[in-house]
């Protein structure tokens, strides 16, 4: 009989496809095997589903982010080891990779893996099934038990094993995506779009980001003949129209780039892409790799600029320079490229005119080109890295349980540094970039005109046309 496997993907409010899921379950031999994935963003009622699945089950994986998450994680994971006292089940993920040791504190976690997962888990599955320790498992912290359903110990007697090593992407199988009912993605996202990861881990050091911690500045790439021949296999079987790749550096090495944009041409597919691009990687790219690519159906490519002020660029570590960017972006716009622009705001001791140069930045790069988006976010520290350790020496403290973690607002709050008066002015800058260059239908120009005024001069009091908006109950177009 086969092995049951059962994996967890928590409520959230975004529908990327579960990749990591599809990614674990994927290293199973059918055979053997009958993988369930049970994904609580598109399941009517996910508990009542999970509870079902976990009967007979051989374990449960979960796969937990830092922040909201988390508080489905630990229901689903508390409800299931109600039902089933003796199922193993595993975290992994961001936030687990962060915090091993703190999700063990949780009675119904038994194994916290940190980083990539495929081989880790594959291993905690065979020895569960064989009834063994899993003690010298590499990568994961335990329970100090013969086998985590054996008796249940001090949730302090925990063993963390060695680091497992980051294995080339190659070596792993692709992932299945007949485990998850793809079309009821593509009914939750409103639009036919497949989502794919080309690569694992990122080179870079900013020290902000939580990669460099968990993925060592480690990274490897699928081989573009096999993207090809993936892509146009369920391309065939799906009819997706677009295609997210959700790397963390797509563009991180320019032959491959070309090769794969070549693959797609050569197959002959027709979807377009969105990838992620730094603004260095952009600034070395050739007209002729971005013309390829766009001919090969690259549609919008994601560049984290971060700040808009050089001196703090440099203090991130982010490693690129303001020139880039716009010339990332110059490039872009030749070749009918989009682009998203990625903004953080309200750094600890960031001075008021860092904040000042970065909506100066945005308004300049929006004004380039209609089809350029800047989006916003806060400042949250992730821990093990030089901004978090910095904040910690401050007298920062983290939350010290899953369930103050899942309290966590890492979407749209700042951090307690951020004055209310630099929130406000972000918060109507914001909104106001927005109604000013989104491509607005004729009954908008007006209050476009006027937020255009309001950008340009830097005026954001008395926001009246906020309040019209949000009455009129037509939010404008984020596409
Ligand atoms: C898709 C995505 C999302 C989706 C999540 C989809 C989902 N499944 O629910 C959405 C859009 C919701 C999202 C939101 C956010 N995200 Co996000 N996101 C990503 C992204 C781009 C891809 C994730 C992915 O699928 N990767 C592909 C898979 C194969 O890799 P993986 O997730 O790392 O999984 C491997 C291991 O982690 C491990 N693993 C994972 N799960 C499990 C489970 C088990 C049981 C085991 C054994 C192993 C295991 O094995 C996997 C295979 O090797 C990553 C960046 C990246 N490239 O990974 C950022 C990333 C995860 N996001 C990040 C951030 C900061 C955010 C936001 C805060 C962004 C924002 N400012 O709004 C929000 C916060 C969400 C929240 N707290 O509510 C951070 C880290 C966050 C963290 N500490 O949890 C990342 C790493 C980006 C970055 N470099 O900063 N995100
Ligand atoms: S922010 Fe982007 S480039 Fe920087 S370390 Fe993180 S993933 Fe890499």
């Amino acid at each position: 009989m086969k092995k049951k496997i059962v994996l967890y993907n928590p409520r959230a409010v975004f529908y990327t496809m579960p990749l990591a899921l599809l990614a674990l379950g994927s290293r199973f031999d059918p055979a053997q095997y009958d993988v369930r994935i049970v994904d609580a963003r598109v399941e009517r009622d996910a508990h009542a589903r999970l509870l079902e699945e976990i009967e007979g089950a051989l374990c449960l994986g979960v796969t937990v982010l830092t922040g909201a998450p988390i508080r489905d994680a630990l229901a689903a994971s508390r409800a299931a080891k109600t039902k089933r006292p003796d199922l193993p089940i595993v975290w992994g993920g961001w936030h687990p990779s962060l915090f091993a040791e703190q999700c063990l504190q949780e009675p119904s976690v038994d194994v916290a893996v940190i980083g990539q997962g495929e081989e880790t888990f594959a291993e905690i599955v065979a020895r569960l099934g064989s009834g063994d320790s899993l003690n010298g498992v590499q990568g994961i912290v335990h329970r100090n038990s013969r086998a985590p359903n054996s008796n249940r110990q001090s949730p302090d007697d925990l063993r963390a094993e060695a680091p497992r090593p980051l294995l080339d992407l190659n070596h792993l199988p692709a992932s299945n995506y007949d485990l998850i009912d793809i079309e009821k993605f593509f009914t939750v996202k409103k639009t036919r779009q497949f989502d794919y990861i080309s690569s694992q881990g990122c080179r870079f050091r900013c020290t902000f980001c939580a990669d460099p911690y968990v993925y060592k500045r480690g990274w490897y790439g699928l081989e573009p003949a096999r993207m090809g021949q993936e892509l146009e296999r369920w391309w065939k079987k799906f009819h997706f129209a677009d295609v997210g790749f959700q790397d963390e550096t797509f563009f991180t090495n320019p032959q491959r780039v070309a090769a794969i944009a070549n693959e797609f041409l050569k197959r002959d597919l027709h979807f377009t892409w969105m990838a992620t691009m730094r603004a260095d990687q952009g600034f070395r790219l050739d007209d002729a790799l971005l013309n390829l690519s766009k001919r090969a159906g690259l549609r919008r490519v994601m560049i984290g600029v971060e700040s808009g002020s050089q001196q703090m660029l440099d203090w991130m570590k982010k490693d690129i320079k303001l020139n880039q960017v716009f010339d990332s972006a110059e490039k872009c716009k030749r070749a009918g490229v989009g682009i998203i622009f990625n903004v953080i705001v309200g750094f600890p001791h960031e001075p008021p005119e860092s904040i000042t140069e970065s909506l100066r930045v945005a308004k300049e790069l929006r004004a380039m080109s209609p089809d350029f988006q800047v989006a916003f976010f806060y400042y949250k520290p992730y821990p093990g890295n030089e901004i978090a350790d910095m904040l910690v020496r401050d007298g920062y403290q983290f939350p010290k349980t899953l369930d103050a973690w899942a309290d966590f607002d890492y979407v749209g709050s700042s951090g307690p540094w951020v004055t209310r008066e630099k929130f406000t002015l972000v918060e109507r800058f914001k909104f106001y970039q927005r109604l000013a260059w989104n491509r607005a239908s004729p009954l908008r120009v007006p209050l476009q005109q006027l937020a255009r005024w309001r950008c340009e001069n830097d005026v954001y009091a008395f926001p009246f046309e906020k309040k019209l908006v949000e009455l009129l109950r037509q939010p404008i177009q984020l596409s």
